[in-house]
C-alpha cells in the first residue's frame, strides 16, 4: 500500500520483531517516525524501560503488549490492569507523549470448544473500551485472525468472524489491527444466519452450555462439505447492469469492471450518466457501509480502484464528445468555446483530503468543453494553490472536499483569496460540501463570487 498509493497511505513503517535487537536494527535504518512492535513487561520492568527508552530515542512509538510478568492478559480486567501499569510507567517516569502508545490487548482464538475460551471476544471488545476510556490519546490494536483460529481452513466461516468482531471492536474504540484485507467479507453482505452465529460466539451469547460454539462448528461442517464450491458466488453477474456495477464497487471487484461499464455506456444517453448514475450509487453504498462500520478503509481502497478503472473505460468516450462538438461546430460554420480562446480552471483538492475521483472526473468534464485544466491533485495548502492560481492567471479556481474539515479548509482558502485581492471566482465541490455551507459559511468571505456545484 506504501508503494501503490503513496498519496494516501502516508503511513508509519512498523518494525516486527520478537528479538529487540533486531527492532532496534530496524529503527536505525529506517527514516522517520516507526512503531515498535512490540515491547512489553513480560520479563519485568527493568527490561520494559530499558527497550522503551531505546525506542523512544529513535522517536518511534511503540506497541505495548497486554503482557505482565505472570503472563498474557485474557480477562478484561487484566488486560485494563496491565495496559494501565504500562502506561504510568511510560507517560510520568520515561515522558512517552500518551499519543505514541499503542496498545495490543491481545485477540485469542475462541469457539475453540473450550468454554473458559467463549469469552475472549468480550474480554477483547470490552477491554478495549475501558481502556480508551481511561487512556483515551492512547491507541488499540490487535492481531485479528487469530481470534478465528479454530476455524482455519475454513476461511468461508473466518472471514464472517473476523469482520462481525472488528464491526464490534472498532465500535468499542478498537483504532488498527492486523488483517488479511483481502479476506474481510462486507458485514452486510454476510448471510444473515452465519452472521447470527458469529455474533453469538463473538459476543458469547446463548453459550452458555457452548451451544453457540456448537452450532457454528456444525454450520463450518456443511460448509466444509461443500469444498470450494462456496469460494465463489458468482450469482450477482445474472443480474441488471447497475446492481453488478455496484456489487463490483461494493466488493472491490476489478474483474468484470470493464465489460460491466461498457454494457452501462450502451445504455445510457452520455457516458458521463454512467458516473452520475450507477457509479455514485455504488459509490455511495460503499460510503453508507462504511460511514456505518460496516466496510473497512482497505475495502474502501479496494472500491476505488474499482471506481477509477471504471471511469477510465469511460474517460475516451467523454472525450470524444468534444471532438464531435468541434466537428458539428466546423459543419454549422458556427465558432465554439474553444475558438474563442479556452479559460483556465484551476482544481486542487484542498489540504488534508486526499479524495481526487470526483475532482478527476470534473477535470476530464471541464477539459472536454473546452476549458484549460490546471489539477493540482490532493492535499494543496491554500497558499500553494493561489500562488500558483496567480502564476497561471487561472480564470476559475475549483476546489474539492470530501471531509468534513475540508469545509473549514475551504472556508481559509476564499479568506486568503480575498486578503490577496483576487477576482476570479471560485467553484466549490465534493460530497461533504453543500449550498448551505457554502452561502452560510464560504461566500461570505469573498466577494468575487462563491458558487457551490452538485456534480460534473
Ligand atoms: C472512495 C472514498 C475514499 C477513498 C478515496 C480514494 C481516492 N483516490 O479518492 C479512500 C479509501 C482513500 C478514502 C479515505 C478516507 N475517507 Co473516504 N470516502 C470514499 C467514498 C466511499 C467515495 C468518494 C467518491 O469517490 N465518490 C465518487 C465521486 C465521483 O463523487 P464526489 O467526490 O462527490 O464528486 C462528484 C461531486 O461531488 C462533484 N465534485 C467533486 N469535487 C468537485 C470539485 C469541483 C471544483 C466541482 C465543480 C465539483 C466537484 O463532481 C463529482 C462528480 O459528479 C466516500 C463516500 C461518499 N459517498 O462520497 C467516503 C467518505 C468521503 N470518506 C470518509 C472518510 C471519513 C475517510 C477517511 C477519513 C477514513 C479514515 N478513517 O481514514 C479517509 C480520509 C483521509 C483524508 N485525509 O482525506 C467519509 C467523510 C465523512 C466526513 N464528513 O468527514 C465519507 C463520506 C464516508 C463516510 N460515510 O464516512 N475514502
Amino acid at each position: 500500500l506504501v508503494q501503490s498509493e503513496p498519496d494516501i497511505a502516508r503511513i508509519p513503517i512498523m518494525i516486527d520483531s520478537s528479538k529487540f535487537e533486531i527492532i532496534e536494527a530496524g529503527l536505525k535504518c529506517v527514516q522517520g517516525k516507526c512503531i515498535v512492535n512490540s515491547i512489553s513487561m513480560k520479563e519485568g520492568e527493568a527490561k520494559f524501560k530499558e527497550q522503551a527508552i531505546i525506542c523512544q530515542s529513535y522517536g518511534a512509538s511503540v506497541i505495548v503488549m497486554a503482557f505482565d510478568e505472570q503472563g498474557q492478559a485474557d480477562t478484561k480486567d487484566r488486560k485494563v490492569e496491565i495496559c494501565h501499569r504500562a502506561y504510568k510507567i511510560l507517560t510520568e517516569q520515561i515522558g512517552y507523549d500518551p499519543q505514541d502508545i499503542i496498545f495490543d490487548p491481545n485477540i485469542f482464538a475462541i469457539a475453540t470448544g473450550l468454554e473458559e475460551h467463549n469469552n475472549y471476544g468480550v474480554d477483547f471488545i470490552e477491554g478495549t473500551r475501558e481502556i480508551k476510556q481511561l487512556m483515551p490519546l492512547t491507541k488499540v490494536s490487535g492481531g485479528v485472525s487469530n481470534l478465528s483460529f479454530a476455524f482455519r481452513g475454513n476461511d468461508h466461516v473466518r472471514e464472517a468472524m473476523n469482520s462481525v468482531f472488528l464491526f464490534y471492536a472498532i465500535k468499542a474504540g478498537m483504532d488498527m489491527g492486523i488483517v488479511n484485507a483481502g479476506q474481510l467479507v462486507v458485514y452486510d453482505e454476510i448471510e444473515p444466519k452465519l452472521r447470527d452465529m458469529c455474533e453469538d460466539v463473538i459476543l458469547n451469547r446463548n453459550n452458555d452450555n457452548n451451544e453457540a460454539t456448537e452450532q457454528l462448528i456444525a454450520f463450518a461442517e456443511t460448509v466444509k462439505a461443500k469444498g470450494k464450491e462456496v469460494v465463489k458466488d458468482e450469482t450477482w453477474r445474472t443480474t441488471s447492469v447497475q446492481e453488478r456495477l455496484k456489487h463490483s464497487l461494493v466488493n472491490g471487484i476489478t474483474e468484470y469492471i470493464d465489460a460491466d461499464t461498457e454494457e452501462a455506456r450502451l445504455n445510457y444517453p452520455k457516458p458521463l450518466d454512467v458516473i452520475e448514475g450507477p457509479l455514485m450509487d455504488g459509490m455511495n453504498v460503499v460510503g453508507d457501509l462504511f460511514g456505518a462500520g460496516k466496510m473497512f478503509l482497505p475495502q474502501v481502497v479496494k472500491s476505488a480502484r474499482v471506481m477509477k478503472k471504471s471511469v477510465a473505460v469511460l474517460t475516451p468516450y467523454i472525450e470524444a464528445e468534444k471532438e464531435e462538438r468541434r466537428l458539428a461546430h466546423l459543419a454549422a460554420g458556427t465558432l465554439n468555446e474553444e475558438g474563442a480562446g479556452a479559460a483556465k480552471i484551476l482544481l486542487a483538492t484542498v489540504k488534508g483530503d486526499v479524495h481526487d475521483i470526483g475532482k478527476n472526473i470534473v477535470g476530464v468534464v471541464l477539459g472536454c468543453n473546452g476549458y484549460d485544466i490546471v489539477d493540482m491533485g490532493v492535499m494543496v495548502p491554500t497558499d500553494k494553490i493561489l500562488d500558483r492560481a496567480e502564476k497561471e492567471k487561472a480564470d476559475i479556481i475549483g476546489l474539492s472536499g470530501l471531509i468534513t474539515p475540508s469545509l473549514d479548509e475551504m472556508v481559509h482558502v476564499a479568506h486568503e483569496m480575498k486578503r490577496r485581492g483576487m477576482k476570479q471566482p471560485l467553484l466549490i465541490g465534493g460530497a461533504t460540501t453543500s449550498r448551505m455551507h457554502t452561502a452560510v459559511k464560504i461566500a461570505p468571505q469573498y466577494d468575487n463570487g462563491v458558487v457551490h456545484v452538485l456534480d460534473a
